[in-house]
Protein backbone atom coordinates (compact mmCIF):
# COMPACT_ATOMS: atom_id res chain seq x y z
CA UNK A 1 0.00 0.00 0.00
CA UNK A 2 0.53 3.55 -0.27
CA UNK A 3 2.07 5.42 3.39
CA UNK A 4 2.02 9.21 1.38
CA UNK A 5 -0.09 10.90 -1.32
CA UNK A 6 1.18 13.98 -2.72
CA UNK A 7 -1.59 16.54 -4.59
CA UNK A 8 -0.59 18.61 -7.55
CA UNK A 9 -2.86 22.01 -6.83
CA UNK A 10 -4.14 23.28 -9.83
CA UNK A 11 -6.27 21.37 -11.81
CA UNK A 12 -6.70 18.89 -8.77
CA UNK A 13 -7.63 20.31 -5.85
CA UNK A 14 -8.78 23.62 -7.32
CA UNK A 15 -9.83 25.11 -10.61
CA UNK A 16 -7.34 27.75 -11.38
CA UNK A 17 -6.13 26.08 -14.52
CA UNK A 18 -8.94 28.41 -16.12
CA UNK A 19 -7.79 31.99 -14.21
CA UNK A 20 -4.23 30.91 -15.83
CA UNK A 21 -5.19 30.44 -18.94
CA UNK A 22 -7.30 33.53 -18.72
CA UNK A 23 -4.39 35.75 -17.34
CA UNK A 24 -2.00 34.44 -20.16
CA UNK A 25 -4.72 35.11 -22.97
CA UNK A 26 -5.06 38.62 -21.80
CA UNK A 27 -0.77 38.95 -22.34
CA UNK A 28 -1.19 37.48 -25.77
CA UNK A 29 -3.83 39.73 -27.09
CA UNK A 30 -1.96 42.77 -25.45
CA UNK A 31 0.99 41.74 -27.37
CA UNK A 32 -0.89 41.53 -30.49
CA UNK A 33 -2.25 37.64 -31.01
CA UNK A 34 -3.92 34.85 -29.59
CA UNK A 35 -3.21 31.07 -28.44
CA UNK A 36 -6.18 27.79 -28.36
CA UNK A 37 -7.75 26.18 -25.15
CA UNK A 38 -5.62 22.77 -26.32
CA UNK A 39 -2.41 24.76 -26.97
CA UNK A 40 -2.87 25.90 -23.59
CA UNK A 41 -2.85 22.05 -22.16
CA UNK A 42 0.70 22.63 -22.56
CA UNK A 43 1.05 25.61 -19.74
CA UNK A 44 -0.22 23.22 -17.14
CA UNK A 45 2.29 22.06 -14.21
CA UNK A 46 4.93 24.21 -16.42
CA UNK A 47 6.65 27.13 -14.28
CA UNK A 48 5.90 30.70 -15.20
CA UNK A 49 8.80 32.19 -16.51
CA UNK A 50 8.85 28.60 -18.64
CA UNK A 51 4.84 29.02 -19.68
CA UNK A 52 5.93 32.61 -20.81
CA UNK A 53 8.86 31.14 -23.62
CA UNK A 54 6.06 29.04 -24.57
CA UNK A 55 3.41 31.80 -24.93
CA UNK A 56 6.10 34.24 -26.89
CA UNK A 57 7.14 31.43 -29.06
CA UNK A 58 3.16 30.88 -30.02
CA UNK A 59 3.15 34.76 -31.19
CA UNK A 60 6.76 34.43 -32.77
CA UNK A 61 7.87 37.18 -30.51
CA UNK A 62 10.69 35.48 -29.04
CA UNK A 63 13.56 37.60 -30.44
CA UNK A 64 11.28 41.07 -30.24
CA UNK A 65 13.64 42.29 -27.25
CA UNK A 66 10.90 42.21 -24.47
CA UNK A 67 11.11 42.59 -20.92
CA UNK A 68 10.39 39.33 -19.81
CA UNK A 69 10.51 39.99 -16.09
CA UNK A 70 7.65 42.70 -16.65
CA UNK A 71 5.29 40.56 -18.86
CA UNK A 72 5.58 37.59 -16.17
CA UNK A 73 5.05 40.10 -13.29
CA UNK A 74 1.82 41.34 -15.52
CA UNK A 75 0.19 38.12 -16.40
CA UNK A 76 0.65 37.50 -12.37
CA UNK A 77 -1.17 40.41 -11.34
CA UNK A 78 -4.12 39.69 -13.51
CA UNK A 79 -4.07 36.12 -12.17
CA UNK A 80 -4.03 37.44 -8.85
CA UNK A 81 -7.42 39.50 -9.53
CA UNK A 82 -9.00 36.13 -10.11
CA UNK A 83 -7.51 34.63 -7.48
CA UNK A 84 -8.14 37.10 -4.65
CA UNK A 85 -11.88 36.78 -5.45
CA UNK A 86 -11.66 33.01 -4.27
CA UNK A 87 -12.72 31.48 -0.92
CA UNK A 88 -13.74 27.94 -0.13
CA UNK A 89 -16.17 27.60 -2.37
CA UNK A 90 -13.81 26.61 -5.06
CA UNK A 91 -12.51 23.40 -3.76
CA UNK A 92 -13.36 20.97 -6.20
CA UNK A 93 -15.76 17.98 -5.80
CA UNK A 94 -14.85 15.41 -3.48
CA UNK A 95 -11.47 16.80 -2.46
CA UNK A 96 -12.44 17.52 1.07
CA UNK A 97 -13.75 14.37 1.63
CA UNK A 98 -10.86 12.81 0.11
CA UNK A 99 -8.35 14.75 1.94
CA UNK A 100 -10.29 13.90 5.67
CA UNK A 101 -10.21 9.94 4.08
CA UNK A 102 -6.81 10.00 3.58
CA UNK A 103 -6.09 11.89 7.06
CA UNK A 104 -7.99 8.97 9.02
CA UNK A 105 -6.41 6.37 7.03
CA UNK A 106 -3.16 7.60 8.25
CA UNK A 107 -1.47 8.31 5.04
CA UNK A 108 0.56 11.34 4.98
CA UNK A 109 0.10 14.01 2.38
CA UNK A 110 1.78 16.83 0.81
CA UNK A 111 1.15 19.53 -1.53
CA UNK A 112 3.40 19.56 -5.00
CA UNK A 113 2.88 22.45 -7.30
CA UNK A 114 4.64 24.48 -9.53
CA UNK A 115 3.11 27.48 -8.26
CA UNK A 116 4.56 30.63 -6.18
CA UNK A 117 1.00 31.59 -5.20
CA UNK A 118 0.00 28.10 -3.78
CA UNK A 119 0.20 29.15 -0.26
CA UNK A 120 -2.36 32.05 -1.22
CA UNK A 121 -4.63 29.71 -2.78
CA UNK A 122 -4.42 27.11 -0.06
CA UNK A 123 -4.69 30.42 2.38
CA UNK A 124 -8.39 31.68 1.03
CA UNK A 125 -9.59 28.03 0.01
CA UNK A 126 -9.51 27.22 3.21
CA UNK A 127 -6.97 23.82 2.54
CA UNK A 128 -4.06 25.03 4.62
CA UNK A 129 -4.55 22.46 7.20
CA UNK A 130 -5.07 19.53 5.31
CA UNK A 131 -1.01 18.31 4.32
CA UNK A 132 1.57 17.38 6.24
CA UNK A 133 4.26 19.36 3.89
CA UNK A 134 3.76 22.24 1.21
CA UNK A 135 6.71 22.10 -1.93
CA UNK A 136 5.73 24.89 -4.01
CA UNK A 137 7.51 27.00 -6.81
CA UNK A 138 9.18 28.53 -4.59
CA UNK A 139 10.89 25.91 -2.84
CA UNK A 140 12.47 24.23 -6.15
CA UNK A 141 14.51 25.19 -8.66
CA UNK A 142 13.67 22.59 -11.59
CA UNK A 143 10.32 22.65 -13.19
CA UNK A 144 7.75 19.56 -13.80
CA UNK A 145 8.55 17.45 -16.01
CA UNK A 146 11.65 17.28 -13.65
CA UNK A 147 10.91 15.53 -10.49
CA UNK A 148 12.46 17.50 -7.81
CA UNK A 149 8.77 19.02 -6.57
CA UNK A 150 7.55 15.51 -5.76
CA UNK A 151 11.21 14.15 -4.34
CA UNK A 152 11.18 17.08 -1.93
CA UNK A 153 7.75 16.71 -0.84
CA UNK A 154 8.55 12.43 -0.63
CA UNK A 155 11.91 13.31 1.44
CA UNK A 156 9.47 15.74 3.84
CA UNK A 157 6.38 13.23 4.34
CA UNK A 158 10.06 10.96 5.12
CA UNK A 159 8.25 8.85 2.56
CA UNK A 160 10.25 6.27 0.03
CA UNK A 161 8.87 7.62 -3.84
CA UNK A 162 7.64 4.17 -4.26
CA UNK A 163 5.89 4.86 -1.36
CA UNK A 164 4.37 7.69 -2.72
CA UNK A 165 1.08 8.45 -5.26
CA UNK A 166 1.03 11.19 -7.11
CA UNK A 167 -2.46 13.27 -8.11
CA UNK A 168 -1.96 15.43 -11.41
CA UNK A 169 -3.83 16.76 -13.95
CA UNK A 170 -1.14 17.86 -16.30
CA UNK A 171 0.94 15.40 -18.63
CA UNK A 172 4.32 17.13 -17.11
CA UNK A 173 3.34 16.50 -13.94
CA UNK A 174 2.74 12.96 -14.88
CA UNK A 175 5.56 12.66 -16.20
CA UNK A 176 7.30 13.93 -13.33
CA UNK A 177 5.71 11.74 -11.01
CA UNK A 178 6.85 8.54 -13.02
CA UNK A 179 10.83 10.16 -13.39
CA UNK A 180 10.89 10.47 -9.70
CA UNK A 181 9.67 6.40 -9.70
CA UNK A 182 6.19 7.04 -8.24
CA UNK A 183 3.05 5.87 -9.02
CA UNK A 184 0.93 8.32 -10.48
CA UNK A 185 -3.59 9.08 -11.09
CA UNK A 186 -4.51 11.06 -13.70
CA UNK A 187 -7.16 13.67 -12.99
CA UNK A 188 -9.05 14.81 -16.26
CA UNK A 189 -9.57 12.78 -19.37
CA UNK A 190 -7.81 9.70 -20.59
CA UNK A 191 -6.31 10.56 -23.66
CA UNK A 192 -4.62 14.16 -22.04
CA UNK A 193 -2.63 11.89 -20.07
CA UNK A 194 -0.44 9.29 -20.79
CA UNK A 195 1.63 6.63 -18.62
CA UNK A 196 -0.69 7.79 -15.81
CA UNK A 197 -1.23 4.18 -13.56
CA UNK A 198 -5.20 5.06 -13.47
CA UNK A 199 -7.26 7.88 -14.83
CA UNK A 200 -10.10 9.50 -13.66
CA UNK A 201 -12.62 12.64 -13.89
CA UNK A 202 -12.01 13.91 -10.39
CA UNK A 203 -11.34 12.66 -6.56
CA UNK A 204 -14.97 12.98 -6.47
CA UNK A 205 -14.71 9.53 -8.29
CA UNK A 206 -12.20 7.68 -6.04
CA UNK A 207 -12.22 6.05 -2.59
CA UNK A 208 -8.94 5.30 -0.07
CA UNK A 209 -8.76 2.00 -1.15
P1 LIG B 1 2.49 30.62 -10.72
P2 LIG B 1 0.42 23.23 -10.42
C1 LIG B 1 1.16 25.30 -11.94
O1 LIG B 1 0.48 24.81 -10.80
C2 LIG B 1 0.16 25.57 -13.06
O2 LIG B 1 -0.41 24.36 -13.53
C3 LIG B 1 0.86 26.25 -14.21
O3 LIG B 1 -0.08 26.54 -15.23
C4 LIG B 1 1.53 27.53 -13.69
O4 LIG B 1 2.23 28.19 -14.74
C5 LIG B 1 2.49 27.17 -12.57
O5 LIG B 1 1.78 26.50 -11.54
C6 LIG B 1 3.17 28.40 -11.99
O6 LIG B 1 2.20 29.16 -11.33
O7 LIG B 1 2.58 31.58 -11.87
O8 LIG B 1 1.31 30.83 -9.82
O9 LIG B 1 3.79 30.54 -9.96
O10 LIG B 1 -0.48 22.60 -11.45
O11 LIG B 1 1.83 22.69 -10.43
O12 LIG B 1 -0.20 23.26 -9.05
MG1 LIG C 1 -1.88 21.04 -12.21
Amino acid sequence: GKEAFIFDLDGVLVDTATFHYRAWRRLANELGFDFSMQQNELLKGVSRMQSLEQVLTWGRMQQAGLDKEHLAEKKNAWYLELVERMGPDDVLPGVLAFLRAAKATGIRTALGSASKNARLILDRTGLQGYFDAVIDGNAVVLSKPHPEVFLRAAEALGAAPDACLVFEDAQAGIDAAKAAGMSAVGIGSGTALQRADLVVAGLADLKID
